[in-house]
Protein backbone atom coordinates (compact mmCIF):
# COMPACT_ATOMS: atom_id res chain seq x y z
CA UNK A 1 0.00 0.00 0.00
CA UNK A 2 1.57 3.60 -0.62
CA UNK A 3 1.46 6.15 1.62
CA UNK A 4 -1.69 8.58 1.16
CA UNK A 5 -1.19 11.85 0.10
CA UNK A 6 -0.68 14.23 3.03
CA UNK A 7 0.51 11.74 5.47
CA UNK A 8 4.35 11.01 4.21
CA UNK A 9 6.33 8.22 6.41
CA UNK A 10 3.31 6.29 7.78
CA UNK A 11 5.14 4.50 10.72
CA UNK A 12 3.87 1.33 11.78
CA UNK A 13 2.80 1.24 15.45
CA UNK A 14 5.28 0.09 17.05
CA UNK A 15 7.62 2.43 15.42
CA UNK A 16 5.55 4.75 17.15
CA UNK A 17 5.55 2.89 20.48
CA UNK A 18 9.55 3.37 20.33
CA UNK A 19 9.82 6.85 19.74
CA UNK A 20 7.29 6.98 23.08
CA UNK A 21 9.69 4.95 24.96
CA UNK A 22 11.41 7.49 27.52
CA UNK A 23 10.05 10.33 25.98
CA UNK A 24 7.68 12.88 27.64
CA UNK A 25 4.42 11.57 27.91
CA UNK A 26 4.04 7.72 27.00
CA UNK A 27 0.66 6.30 26.73
CA UNK A 28 1.08 4.72 23.47
CA UNK A 29 2.16 1.15 24.26
CA UNK A 30 -0.26 -1.32 25.73
CA UNK A 31 2.64 -3.07 27.94
CA UNK A 32 1.94 -2.54 32.04
CA UNK A 33 3.76 0.60 32.94
CA UNK A 34 2.24 0.82 36.20
CA UNK A 35 3.59 0.69 39.91
CA UNK A 36 3.89 -2.97 40.79
CA UNK A 37 1.51 -3.78 43.71
CA UNK A 38 2.71 -5.07 46.77
CA UNK A 39 2.55 -8.53 46.23
CA UNK A 40 4.05 -8.15 43.07
CA UNK A 41 7.06 -6.32 44.34
CA UNK A 42 7.57 -9.14 46.92
CA UNK A 43 7.87 -11.51 44.03
CA UNK A 44 10.32 -9.00 42.01
CA UNK A 45 12.29 -8.88 45.76
CA UNK A 46 12.98 -12.69 45.42
CA UNK A 47 14.28 -12.68 42.02
CA UNK A 48 17.59 -14.16 43.32
CA UNK A 49 16.43 -17.05 45.35
CA UNK A 50 14.10 -17.70 41.74
CA UNK A 51 16.97 -17.55 39.86
CA UNK A 52 18.20 -20.24 42.39
CA UNK A 53 15.45 -22.17 42.35
CA UNK A 54 15.20 -22.10 38.06
CA UNK A 55 18.65 -23.15 38.15
CA UNK A 56 18.38 -26.18 40.04
CA UNK A 57 15.08 -27.41 38.41
CA UNK A 58 14.50 -29.76 35.61
CA UNK A 59 13.41 -27.27 33.23
CA UNK A 60 10.80 -29.13 31.35
CA UNK A 61 9.07 -29.01 35.06
CA UNK A 62 9.61 -25.37 35.71
CA UNK A 63 8.19 -25.03 32.05
CA UNK A 64 4.67 -27.20 32.70
CA UNK A 65 4.34 -25.54 35.57
CA UNK A 66 4.49 -21.84 34.24
CA UNK A 67 2.08 -23.46 31.57
CA UNK A 68 -0.44 -24.55 33.97
CA UNK A 69 -0.22 -21.47 36.41
CA UNK A 70 -0.54 -19.12 33.75
CA UNK A 71 -3.45 -20.97 32.06
CA UNK A 72 -5.62 -21.85 34.88
CA UNK A 73 -5.00 -18.18 36.08
CA UNK A 74 -6.80 -16.92 32.65
CA UNK A 75 -9.70 -19.80 33.26
CA UNK A 76 -8.17 -22.10 30.42
CA UNK A 77 -8.19 -25.87 32.29
CA UNK A 78 -8.81 -27.60 28.99
CA UNK A 79 -5.79 -26.12 27.22
CA UNK A 80 -3.82 -27.70 29.89
CA UNK A 81 -4.83 -31.08 30.09
CA UNK A 82 -6.02 -31.32 26.15
CA UNK A 83 -3.43 -29.03 24.28
CA UNK A 84 -0.25 -28.80 23.14
CA UNK A 85 1.75 -26.01 24.53
CA UNK A 86 4.79 -24.13 23.27
CA UNK A 87 6.62 -21.22 25.81
CA UNK A 88 7.82 -18.31 23.64
CA UNK A 89 9.38 -15.34 24.77
CA UNK A 90 6.46 -13.32 23.55
CA UNK A 91 2.94 -13.29 21.66
CA UNK A 92 4.58 -11.52 18.59
CA UNK A 93 7.20 -14.23 18.58
CA UNK A 94 4.63 -16.83 18.41
CA UNK A 95 2.63 -15.33 15.68
CA UNK A 96 5.25 -15.42 13.82
CA UNK A 97 6.01 -19.05 13.80
CA UNK A 98 2.18 -19.56 13.84
CA UNK A 99 2.41 -17.44 10.52
CA UNK A 100 5.69 -19.07 9.36
CA UNK A 101 3.66 -22.73 9.66
CA UNK A 102 0.92 -21.75 7.60
CA UNK A 103 3.30 -21.03 4.78
CA UNK A 104 4.96 -23.94 5.32
CA UNK A 105 1.46 -25.64 5.07
CA UNK A 106 1.03 -24.19 1.78
CA UNK A 107 -2.01 -21.68 3.41
CA UNK A 108 -2.59 -18.64 1.09
CA UNK A 109 -5.82 -16.81 2.71
CA UNK A 110 -6.57 -15.45 6.24
CA UNK A 111 -9.64 -13.92 7.15
CA UNK A 112 -8.69 -11.70 9.84
CA UNK A 113 -10.68 -9.53 12.17
CA UNK A 114 -10.88 -5.64 11.23
CA UNK A 115 -9.78 -3.26 13.00
CA UNK A 116 -6.89 -5.05 15.17
CA UNK A 117 -3.10 -4.27 15.88
CA UNK A 118 -1.50 -3.96 13.09
CA UNK A 119 1.46 -6.02 13.55
CA UNK A 120 -0.83 -9.30 13.16
CA UNK A 121 -1.78 -8.34 9.46
CA UNK A 122 1.52 -7.65 8.95
CA UNK A 123 2.94 -10.52 9.70
CA UNK A 124 0.56 -12.50 8.10
CA UNK A 125 1.62 -10.53 5.31
CA UNK A 126 5.22 -11.25 5.37
CA UNK A 127 4.49 -14.51 5.16
CA UNK A 128 2.63 -14.32 1.59
CA UNK A 129 -0.74 -14.58 3.07
CA UNK A 130 -3.54 -13.03 1.44
CA UNK A 131 -6.27 -11.04 4.34
CA UNK A 132 -9.77 -10.89 4.18
CA UNK A 133 -11.36 -8.54 6.53
CA UNK A 134 -13.59 -9.61 8.83
CA UNK A 135 -15.72 -7.04 11.36
CA UNK A 136 -16.56 -7.26 14.94
CA UNK A 137 -20.18 -6.69 13.71
CA UNK A 138 -20.20 -9.28 11.10
CA UNK A 139 -18.42 -12.08 13.18
CA UNK A 140 -21.43 -11.65 15.63
CA UNK A 141 -24.26 -11.77 12.99
CA UNK A 142 -26.08 -15.40 13.60
CA UNK A 143 -26.42 -16.32 9.69
CA UNK A 144 -22.77 -14.69 8.65
CA UNK A 145 -20.76 -17.60 6.88
CA UNK A 146 -16.60 -17.75 6.08
CA UNK A 147 -15.28 -15.72 3.54
CA UNK A 148 -14.52 -17.28 0.33
CA UNK A 149 -11.55 -19.58 -0.32
CA UNK A 150 -10.87 -18.54 3.83
CA UNK A 151 -8.51 -20.97 5.27
CA UNK A 152 -8.04 -19.65 8.69
CA UNK A 153 -10.34 -17.39 10.80
CA UNK A 154 -8.01 -15.34 12.78
CA UNK A 155 -9.67 -13.12 15.77
CA UNK A 156 -8.70 -11.27 18.23
CA UNK A 157 -10.09 -11.68 21.50
CA UNK A 158 -10.76 -9.18 23.62
CA UNK A 159 -10.00 -7.23 20.34
CA UNK A 160 -6.82 -4.67 20.13
CA UNK A 161 -8.10 -1.89 20.44
CA UNK A 162 -12.27 -2.00 21.15
CA UNK A 163 -12.20 -4.34 24.06
CA UNK A 164 -14.76 -5.63 22.00
CA UNK A 165 -14.90 -10.18 22.92
CA UNK A 166 -16.47 -13.17 21.35
CA UNK A 167 -18.89 -14.80 23.46
CA UNK A 168 -19.05 -18.17 24.26
CA UNK A 169 -21.86 -19.31 22.10
CA UNK A 170 -20.28 -17.14 19.35
CA UNK A 171 -17.04 -18.82 19.43
CA UNK A 172 -19.19 -22.26 19.26
CA UNK A 173 -20.45 -21.14 16.29
CA UNK A 174 -17.55 -20.62 14.29
CA UNK A 175 -15.58 -23.33 15.37
CA UNK A 176 -18.71 -26.02 14.01
CA UNK A 177 -18.15 -23.57 10.65
CA UNK A 178 -14.83 -24.54 10.92
CA UNK A 179 -15.07 -27.80 12.07
CA UNK A 180 -17.42 -28.85 8.82
CA UNK A 181 -14.73 -26.61 5.93
CA UNK A 182 -11.69 -28.10 7.73
CA UNK A 183 -10.24 -23.87 8.18
CA UNK A 184 -8.10 -23.31 11.15
CA UNK A 185 -9.41 -21.20 14.25
CA UNK A 186 -7.07 -19.15 15.18
CA UNK A 187 -7.27 -16.70 18.37
CA UNK A 188 -4.80 -14.19 19.92
CA UNK A 189 -5.97 -13.74 23.77
CA UNK A 190 -3.14 -11.68 24.86
CA UNK A 191 -5.33 -8.96 26.72
CA UNK A 192 -7.99 -11.66 28.21
CA UNK A 193 -6.74 -11.64 31.77
CA UNK A 194 -8.14 -7.89 32.00
CA UNK A 195 -11.54 -9.41 31.40
CA UNK A 196 -13.01 -12.18 33.11
CA UNK A 197 -15.96 -12.06 30.55
CA UNK A 198 -12.92 -13.88 27.79
CA UNK A 199 -12.19 -16.57 30.45
CA UNK A 200 -14.48 -19.14 29.29
CA UNK A 201 -12.52 -22.43 28.92
CA UNK A 202 -11.69 -22.09 25.05
CA UNK A 203 -10.76 -25.41 24.39
CA UNK A 204 -13.47 -27.22 25.81
CA UNK A 205 -15.71 -25.35 23.26
CA UNK A 206 -13.15 -25.62 19.99
CA UNK A 207 -12.76 -28.93 21.11
CA UNK A 208 -16.35 -30.10 21.35
CA UNK A 209 -17.07 -28.48 17.67
CA UNK A 210 -13.96 -30.48 16.51
CA UNK A 211 -11.86 -27.59 14.91
CA UNK A 212 -8.22 -27.08 14.11
CA UNK A 213 -7.31 -24.40 16.63
CA UNK A 214 -4.40 -21.99 17.35
CA UNK A 215 -4.32 -20.25 20.20
CA UNK A 216 -1.82 -17.35 21.10
CA UNK A 217 -1.95 -16.66 24.88
CA UNK A 218 0.19 -13.41 26.38
CA UNK A 219 1.68 -12.68 30.13
CA UNK A 220 3.65 -9.23 28.30
CA UNK A 221 0.14 -6.60 29.04
CA UNK A 222 -0.42 -7.73 32.20
CA UNK A 223 2.19 -7.48 34.65
CA UNK A 224 5.13 -4.50 35.35
CA UNK A 225 7.95 -6.32 34.97
CA UNK A 226 10.12 -5.16 32.55
CA UNK A 227 8.46 -6.84 29.46
CA UNK A 228 9.98 -9.94 31.04
CA UNK A 229 6.98 -12.27 30.07
CA UNK A 230 5.92 -14.95 27.87
CA UNK A 231 3.52 -15.84 24.80
CA UNK A 232 2.29 -19.33 24.26
CA UNK A 233 1.24 -21.13 21.37
CA UNK A 234 -1.51 -23.83 21.91
CA UNK A 235 -2.84 -26.29 19.50
CA UNK A 236 -4.15 -30.14 19.89
CA UNK A 237 -1.63 -32.66 19.15
CA UNK A 238 -1.59 -33.91 16.42
CA UNK A 239 -2.33 -30.94 14.62
CA UNK A 240 -0.84 -31.10 10.98
CA UNK A 241 0.36 -27.69 10.93
CA UNK A 242 4.70 -27.64 11.52
CA UNK A 243 4.29 -25.84 14.47
CA UNK A 244 6.47 -27.37 16.90
CA UNK A 245 9.27 -28.13 13.62
CA UNK A 246 9.21 -24.35 13.35
CA UNK A 247 9.43 -23.56 16.89
CA UNK A 248 12.34 -25.13 17.52
CA UNK A 249 13.76 -23.68 14.68
CA UNK A 250 13.66 -20.75 16.66
CA UNK A 251 14.08 -21.62 20.06
CA UNK A 252 15.11 -24.45 22.22
CA UNK A 253 12.83 -22.87 24.87
CA UNK A 254 12.55 -19.93 27.25
CA UNK A 255 14.18 -18.58 30.28
CA UNK A 256 13.35 -20.91 33.54
CA UNK A 257 14.62 -18.11 35.37
CA UNK A 258 11.25 -16.20 33.24
CA UNK A 259 9.26 -19.41 33.30
CA UNK A 260 9.27 -19.17 37.41
CA UNK A 261 8.43 -15.34 37.21
CA UNK A 262 5.28 -15.80 35.16
CA UNK A 263 4.18 -18.90 37.20
CA UNK A 264 4.65 -16.55 40.29
CA UNK A 265 2.44 -13.48 39.15
CA UNK A 266 0.20 -15.87 37.29
CA UNK A 267 -0.24 -17.49 41.41
CA UNK A 268 -0.89 -13.80 42.53
CA UNK A 269 -3.30 -12.96 39.93
CA UNK A 270 -4.93 -15.70 40.94
CA UNK A 271 -5.01 -14.89 44.73
CA UNK A 272 -6.58 -11.61 44.91
CA UNK A 273 -3.98 -9.88 41.91
CA UNK A 274 -6.52 -9.87 39.12
CA UNK A 275 -8.64 -8.06 40.78
CA UNK A 276 -6.38 -5.65 42.01
CA UNK A 277 -5.31 -5.21 38.27
CA UNK A 278 -8.71 -4.87 37.06
CA UNK A 279 -9.51 -2.07 39.61
CA UNK A 280 -6.62 -0.29 38.63
CA UNK A 281 -7.48 0.06 35.11
CA UNK A 282 -11.42 0.84 36.05
CA UNK A 283 -10.19 3.46 37.60
CA UNK A 284 -7.68 4.93 34.75
CA UNK A 285 -10.34 4.89 31.83
CA UNK A 286 -13.39 6.43 34.63
CA UNK A 287 -10.21 9.02 34.77
CA UNK A 288 -9.13 9.06 31.21
CA UNK A 289 -13.33 9.18 30.69
CA UNK A 290 -14.02 11.97 32.62
CA UNK A 291 -11.39 14.48 31.52
CA UNK A 292 -12.38 13.71 28.20
CA UNK A 293 -16.24 13.69 28.04
CA UNK A 294 -15.20 17.57 29.71
CA UNK A 295 -13.54 18.36 26.74
CA UNK A 296 -17.20 16.93 24.60
CA UNK A 297 -14.95 13.60 23.63
CA UNK A 298 -16.30 10.48 23.81
CA UNK A 299 -15.09 6.83 24.22
CA UNK A 300 -16.69 4.59 21.27
CA UNK A 301 -16.28 1.23 23.78
CA UNK A 302 -18.19 1.66 26.64
CA UNK A 303 -18.06 -2.06 27.59
CA UNK A 304 -14.40 -2.58 27.20
CA UNK A 305 -12.15 -3.34 30.05
CA UNK A 306 -8.94 -3.75 28.39
CA UNK A 307 -5.92 -1.92 29.23
CA UNK A 308 -6.33 0.38 26.37
CA UNK A 309 -8.91 2.73 25.45
CA UNK A 310 -9.79 3.71 21.45
CA UNK A 311 -11.22 7.43 21.78
CA UNK A 312 -13.42 9.01 19.04
CA UNK A 313 -12.50 12.58 17.42
CA UNK A 314 -14.97 14.93 16.31
CA UNK A 315 -15.94 15.07 12.55
CA UNK A 316 -12.75 16.74 10.86
CA UNK A 317 -10.26 15.55 12.82
CA UNK A 318 -7.86 13.27 11.70
CA UNK A 319 -6.16 10.99 14.30
CA UNK A 320 -3.01 10.56 12.33
CA UNK A 321 -1.81 14.63 12.20
CA UNK A 322 -3.44 15.21 15.97
CA UNK A 323 -0.53 12.51 16.97
CA UNK A 324 1.71 14.15 15.26
CA UNK A 325 0.91 17.22 17.04
CA UNK A 326 0.62 15.75 20.51
CA UNK A 327 4.70 14.02 19.88
CA UNK A 328 5.75 17.22 19.20
CA UNK A 329 4.90 18.21 22.08
CA UNK A 330 5.93 15.42 23.86
CA UNK A 331 2.65 13.67 24.57
CA UNK A 332 2.60 10.22 22.74
CA UNK A 333 -0.76 8.47 21.96
CA UNK A 334 -1.18 6.21 19.36
CA UNK A 335 -3.13 6.88 15.72
CA UNK A 336 -6.17 4.34 14.74
CA UNK A 337 -5.38 4.32 11.21
CA UNK A 338 -2.97 1.45 11.51
CA UNK A 339 -5.43 -0.85 13.62
CA UNK A 340 -7.74 -0.38 10.26
CA UNK A 341 -5.02 -2.47 8.32
CA UNK A 342 -8.11 -3.08 5.70
CA UNK A 343 -9.28 0.48 5.42
CA UNK A 344 -6.66 2.96 7.03
CA UNK A 345 -9.07 6.30 6.34
CA UNK A 346 -11.62 4.47 8.77
CA UNK A 347 -9.00 4.52 11.48
CA UNK A 348 -8.43 8.46 11.06
CA UNK A 349 -11.72 9.42 13.51
CA UNK A 350 -9.95 7.36 16.33
CA UNK A 351 -6.58 7.45 18.58
CA UNK A 352 -5.54 4.80 21.73
CA UNK A 353 -4.49 5.75 24.86
CA UNK A 354 -3.44 2.99 26.97
CA UNK A 355 -4.14 2.69 30.30
CA UNK A 356 -1.46 0.52 32.24
CA UNK A 357 0.16 3.51 33.74
CA UNK A 358 0.35 6.04 36.81
CA UNK A 359 -2.54 8.72 36.98
CA UNK A 360 -0.60 11.93 36.12
CA UNK A 361 0.98 10.58 32.83
CA UNK A 362 -3.14 9.30 31.80
CA UNK A 363 -4.10 13.27 32.90
CA UNK A 364 -1.53 14.99 30.87
CA UNK A 365 -2.57 13.31 27.91
CA UNK A 366 -6.46 13.27 28.34
CA UNK A 367 -5.42 16.89 28.49
CA UNK A 368 -2.80 17.22 25.76
CA UNK A 369 -5.96 16.05 23.61
CA UNK A 370 -8.62 18.20 24.99
CA UNK A 371 -5.91 21.22 24.13
CA UNK A 372 -5.37 19.92 21.08
CA UNK A 373 -8.94 20.01 19.89
CA UNK A 374 -9.71 23.41 21.55
CA UNK A 375 -12.85 25.35 21.41
CA UNK A 376 -14.10 22.41 19.05
CA UNK A 377 -13.65 19.84 21.54
CA UNK A 378 -16.31 21.66 23.67
CA UNK A 379 -18.70 21.47 21.00
CA UNK A 380 -22.02 23.66 20.12
CA UNK A 381 -22.81 24.72 23.66
CA UNK A 382 -19.36 26.09 25.00
CA UNK A 383 -19.36 28.29 21.42
CA UNK A 384 -22.28 29.75 22.28
CA UNK A 385 -24.70 28.44 19.70
C1 LIG B 1 0.04 -2.82 21.89
C2 LIG B 1 4.52 -4.19 20.43
C3 LIG B 1 5.29 -5.64 18.66
C4 LIG B 1 3.23 -4.77 20.96
C5 LIG B 1 2.36 -3.68 21.52
C6 LIG B 1 0.92 -3.94 21.52
N1 LIG B 1 4.77 -4.51 19.12
N2 LIG B 1 5.37 -6.70 19.37
N3 LIG B 1 5.70 -5.59 17.43
O1 LIG B 1 3.60 -5.65 21.98
O2 LIG B 1 -1.17 -3.00 21.89
O3 LIG B 1 0.54 -1.71 22.16
O4 LIG B 1 0.41 -4.99 21.22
Amino acid sequence: MSTPKGFPDILNLTELELVALDSGVNVADGHARHEPTASQQKIIGRLPELFGQAAETPVAVVDREAQQAFLSSVGQRTAITASEVLSCYSSSVAMEIFSTALRTAGVKRVALIHPTFDNISDILRRSGMSLIPVSEEYLLQEHADLPDGAEVLFITTPNNPTGWILPREVLARWARICAVRGVILALDTSFRGFDERSQYDHVAVLAEAGCRYVIIEDSGKLWPVLDLKLGFLVFAPGDPLPLRKVYTEILLGVSPLILLLVRNLAEDAGEGGFAELHRLVAANRSLVRALLAGAGLHCPDPGSRISVERIALPPGISGTRMCRALAAQGVHVLPGRQFYWADPQAGERFVRVALSRQADGLTAAAEAIAGYLGPRALGPRALGH
